[in-house]
């Protein structure tokens, strides 16, 4: 059985019926193709944590809902393969993909990962990302949980006119940064003001809400170049987030690929 959060996302995002039938009727969870490697980019160079394991991430060729997990292993310097599945290859990888969706996680051999924010709390926590105790995790996950909230309207209203642009593309866009972005970049901030120091999101170090928060305020940059002007403590999470030596790299490098595309 599939649980969704809201009426909106399940509408638009969960498989159709047949799907739903195939999973059910799927007993094994599998990843989704082991032999292929031809997109497939390595990481950093080594782990932060101490157990070295082999993971596999698996997602389309942008940064939806797979750039988060990227930026996890960015910033703690692991080592994995970035799987990049072409739309071309999708409909034949889809057959063994658990919830035919990704992004998925396989890690050594175990059964794969799927769901996006599991994904991010899994790595978190084996990355020491998630906060450093109990009251510190549940600051952290306040953020997650906002900013999954955040990351599904802009799933179901704009993502869909960047891959797909429709007449309606600009009003579309204006309406989701007049209304959409503006409430949940508010909520963001006043959680940045009560839970963080120095201009980080929870605490006084780096955690996986900083880099949710980057990665959502990149998409609406991109909508927007100067969104982040009213919103003072965004601007200096983004910059705190910005010094950090593992991102410049993974920055730089990203940069590169996108420039020798
Ligand atoms: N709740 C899931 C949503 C996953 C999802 O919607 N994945 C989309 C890409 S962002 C997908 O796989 N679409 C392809 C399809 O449904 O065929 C998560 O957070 O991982």
């Amino acid at each position: 059985m599939i649980h969704t959060e809201n009426e909106t996302y399940s509408q638009s995002e969960i498989n159709s019926q047949n799907e739903i039938d195939e999973i059910n009727s799927q007993n094994e969870i599998d990843e989704i193709n082991p032999d292929d490697n031809k997109s497939e980019k390595k990481g950093a160079v080594s782990g932060r944590d101490l157990v070295k394991r082999n993971y596999k991430l698996s997602y389309f060729d942008f940064n939806g809902r797979g750039e988060l997990l990227r930026l996890i292993f960015a910033v703690s310097n692991t080592d994995y393969i970035d799987e990049r599945i072409k739309f071309e290859d999708w409909k034949e990888k889809k057959i063994n993909a658990p919830l035919k969706q990704v992004p998925i996680l396989k890690v050594d051999d175990e059964p794969v990962l799927v769901q996006s924010m599991a994904i991010a709390r899994y790595l978190a926590t084996e990355m020491n990302l998630a906060g450093r105790d109990n009251y510190e995790k549940t600051k952290v996950d306040f953020v997650l949980d906002l900013c999954k909230e955040f990351m599904d309207h802009f799933a179901v209203y704009v993502a869909p006119e960047i891959l797909f642009p429709s007449d309606e593309k600009e009003e579309i866009i204006e309406d989701f940064l007049n209304k959409i972005a503006k409430y949940f970049l508010q909520k963001i901030q006043i959680l940045i003001q009560k839970f963080g120091t120095n201009g980080y999101a929870v605490g006084n170090e780096i955690t996986v809400a900083d880099l949710f928060i980057y990665d959502l305020v990149t998409n609406m940059i991109k909508l927007d170049p100067f969104i982040l002007e009213n919103y003072p403590n965004l601007k200096e999470n983004r910059n705190q987030v910005e010094e950090n030596q593992n991102l410049q790299s993974y920055f730089k490098e990203k940069r590169k690929s996108r420039n020798s595309n």
